[in-house]
């Protein structure tokens, strides 16, 4: 016997463990195969996972509804309005309800506050400061996601003043802050449009202040209305989560200020393209991990009438997905029940150099594969059977034909 048969053997006896585990019909909900909440039911034979409410789907409420960015959106022809996104896919970050401006060259995913409108600090002489506190529609992680995936964040922090200083001078304390940055965020001392710790306005780093021997419109203090409005772009510094105005209470002091809704555009997950023009040409990427669960999808635009969009092997196991004919995707793997195939014909042909969708899922109950907005092919897993997709090759990515992909990594 040589040693690989060996280790096959010990992986085999490994998963047999846990099916004769999963055959007992009253676990078949505990562990729970349910996915994001889904409410786990089971029979004698079966379980089933209830996914309503949930935002996702499947047999196991793995995949997400909702698509990972506006960007996508617009890709499948939206225009604009609200949507959800859910950033991370198939991940634990929950989707969320976002406005995607599309009007323009750029798609922007715009996040409101509690508080994005122009806001007017009267003078009080009970109170010497004004403190305003913004809370977001999104949640903590939903936040940094979609921040850390855009390729651009801004928002406008402006201020309106009369008589009323933002910081004043350089060396001294200055009258007022803001905090931004990932929870609970940072104390800032600049203003939006300069540089992160210069403590000046837009018009101290274009030197056209008011008054040129201060750094802020504002902090000349002159009797009439001005303004310093501005951007903050820096990623790591957003949101803008706090504000502390300091110089309010003096009699005719007049101030107003405003923090626009976050504004995000480019999700570098989706501009995340290949080009292959070589039969040779592939990318490769770390081994594929999704044993029970596995979800994959890409966008591909090809002349070519055949060809190999991804593979990873195991010993045995494996998973592929591969334009047989110029109208027939096929989604194939093995997790130790002999190979299986899930194809979608497409009556129309793909090799028409214009993009097209790829979704791929299985998971312990079944294996779907849908190809644009065609009907999804759903083929369920034999009862009982292996259910461990064991891989330990690298991740091939358009191995051999003329492809050009946008590939969103799966979780
Ligand atoms: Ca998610
Ligand atoms: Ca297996």
């Amino acid at each position: 016997m040589n040693p690989n048969s060996t280790y096959h053997t010990k992986c085999k006896s490994e998963e047999s463990l846990l099916v004769s585990r999963d055959e007992h019909a009253a676990f078949r909900c505990s562990p729970s195969h349910c996915k994001h909440g889904g409410r786990c039911t089971q029979s004698w034979s079966t379980f089933h996972c209830n996914c309503s409410n949930s935002g996702y789907r499947g047999a196991t409420c793995h995949s997400s509804k909702f698509e990972r960015s506006c960007e996508i959106y617009k890709h499948k022809g939206n225009t604009s309005g609200h949507f959800y996104i859910d950033v991370d896919g198939s991940g634990p970050i929950k989707p969320q309800l976002v406005y995607c401006n599309m009007t323009v060259d750029q798609t922007w995913i715009v996040i409101q506050h509690n508080n994005t409108e122009l806001t007017t600090v009267q003078a009080s002489p009970d109170t010497n400061q004004h403190f305003a506190n913004f809370h977001y529609q999104s949640e903590e992680k939903q936040l940094s996601a979609i921040i850390s995936q855009s390729e651009h964040c801004e928002q406008e922090l402006s201020y309106h003043c009369r008589r009323s200083r933002l910081f004043n001078t350089l060396d001294g304390a200055p009258f007022s802050w803001w905090v931004g940055g990932p929870a609970p965020g940072q104390i800032q001392n600049y203003w939006g449009g300069a540089v992160p710790g210069s403590r000046q306005c837009m018009c101290g780093l274009q030197d056209n202040c008011l008054d040129s021997s201060f750094y802020c419109n504002c902090d000349a203090d002159y009797d009439l209305w001005t303004d310093d409005s501005g951007l903050v772009t820096h990623k790591e510094i957003l949101p803008v989560r706090s504000l502390l105005l300091g110089d309010i209470h003096r009699p005719g002091s007049e101030a107003a200020y405003r923090v626009g809704p976050l504004r995000c555009h480019g999700d570098q997950n989706f501009w995340n393209a290949a080009f292959f023009d070589k039969e040779t040409s592939y990318l490769h990427f770390p081994t594929f991990h999704g044993e029970l669960n596995a979800d994959i999808s890409f966008l591909f635009k090809t002349t070519s009438s055949s060809g190999l969009f991804l593979e990873n092997l195991g010993i045995k196991d494996f998973i592929r997905i591969e334009l047989s004919s110029s109208t027939e995707v096929v989604f194939s793997f093995d997790v130790g029940n002999g190979p299986l195939e899930v194809k979608v014909k497409t009556g129309l042909p793909l090799n028409d150099n214009r993009w097209h969708r790829v979704q791929a899922e299985r998971n312990v109950k079944e294996a779907s594969l849908r190809v644009d907005d065609f009907p999804a092919t759903i083929q369920e897993a034999p009862s009982d059977g292996f259910i461990h997709l064991q891989l330990n090759s690298q991740l091939f990515i358009g191995e051999t034909q003329r492809f050009e992909f946008f590939h969103m990594p799966s979780a």
